[in-house]
């Protein structure tokens, strides 16, 4: 007797599910060998996986939109918050979809430190009071090589940073992201030492492009986006723009950001978008505009915001300070 497979299941499905299973399988066993190189992962695709988009959040009111938007056509709201890295959340791409849904962000404190005159501990609420927020339209891109483009709100960091008045000493900010185990289960993996640290230059942190991010698509930041405070840098590789920040540090020196720790051959400080300066395991000349399987859109340098950015760098030997 022929036992016919049940009719909702095509076997080219089957097939495709068991090569699906047996790659991730396979690359979660790279990744723990590979230790801290696990980001060259071109991770098992999660635009068609098993994501959960985020369920709405609060509609943010007085936004008003910036000229500082691309004019390119934002992702939706189901592939910004299906499609993400945030590895205290686990390391597939859909995995702080799943995982990130009862994160709490209420309260939240940010602590202000080092070299300036307002060291604190500030509510969100604080930070956020008479503050103007901004619909930013902005391109995203993953030194893994894919990009998106995305439309936050919210304000420019300098406007934050003023408020902390910095000292003459302070050369750098470096932020630090929440680790609590008892909400990240992807803290236990060791796949990157916790917390998650990133910093800034401080003519970059003042740039009028770089903004502290509070929501998406005009409502509250998504827990898997960087709830409920994050910070983006457009020119540079996502790795840049911490989420979930509970301090920021005004410092003399360079800091050592989480990925150049793990990784210091392969991630830089600077991480400036540049098609002709290659990762060491994959070449940056090109990028994966997401929803797109393939990875055929040319890089533009500085990921297209060179006429605003690119004098920040001049005389800097790009190669060396990637
Ligand atoms: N705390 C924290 N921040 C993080 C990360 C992370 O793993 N933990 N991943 C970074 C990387 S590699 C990228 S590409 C972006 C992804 O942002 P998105 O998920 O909103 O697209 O977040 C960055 N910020
Ligand atoms: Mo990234």
């Amino acid at each position: 007797m022929l036992i016919k497979p049940p009719s909702d299941i095509r076997s080219s499905e089957i097939t495709d599910k068991s090569l699906y299973l047996n790659r991730r399988a396979f690359m979660r066993a790279a990744a723990v060998a590979a230790g801290a190189a696990a980001t060259g992962c071109v991770s098992a695709d999660a635009l068609a996986g098993s994501g959960q988009p985020a369920a709405h959040g609060r509609k943010l009111e007085n936004v008003k939109s910036s000229p500082l938007s691309t004019s390119e056509l934002p992702n939706t709201w189901e592939q910004i918050t299906t499609y993400n890295n945030y590895y205290e959340f686990g390391t597939d791409k859909d995995s702080p979809s799943r995982y990130a849904r009862g994160f709490k962000t209420t309260p939240w404190t940010v602590a202000v430190e080092g070299e300036c005159n307002k060291k604190a501990v500030y509510h969100l609420e604080d930070i956020l009071k008479g503050q103007t927020l901004e619909d930013r339209i902005y391109r995203h891109r993953c030194v893994e090589r894919w990009s998106m483009v995305i439309p936050w709100v919210g304000f420019p960091l300098s406007s934050f940073i003023n408020k902390c008045e910095p000292t003459a000493k302070a050369k750098f900010v470096e932020f630090t992201t929440l680790a609590d185990d008892r909400q990240m289960p992807g803290l236990a993996s060791g796949v990157l030492p916790w917390p998650y640290v990133e910093g800034l230059r401080m003519d970059e942190a003042m740039h009028p492009l770089t903004i502290l991010v509070v929501g998406l698509y005009g409502e509250v930041l998504p827990n898997q986006d960087g709830a409920p405070l994050r910070v983006h840098i457009p020119w540079k590789y996502g790795f840049k723009s911490g989420k979930s920040i509970v301090k920021i540090r005004f410092v003399e020196k360079q800091p050592v950001n989480t990925w150049q720790r793990a990784a210091a051959d392969e991630y830089g400080f600077y991480a400036n978008v540049n098609p002709t300066v290659d990762h060491p395991r994959w070449s940056q000349a090109k990028e994966r505009r997401l929803p797109s399987l393939f990875t055929n859109t040319p890089t533009q340098m500085f990921n297209g915001y060179g006429d605003q950015v690119a004098s920040m760098y001049a005389g800097m030997d790009l190669r060396k300070n990637f």
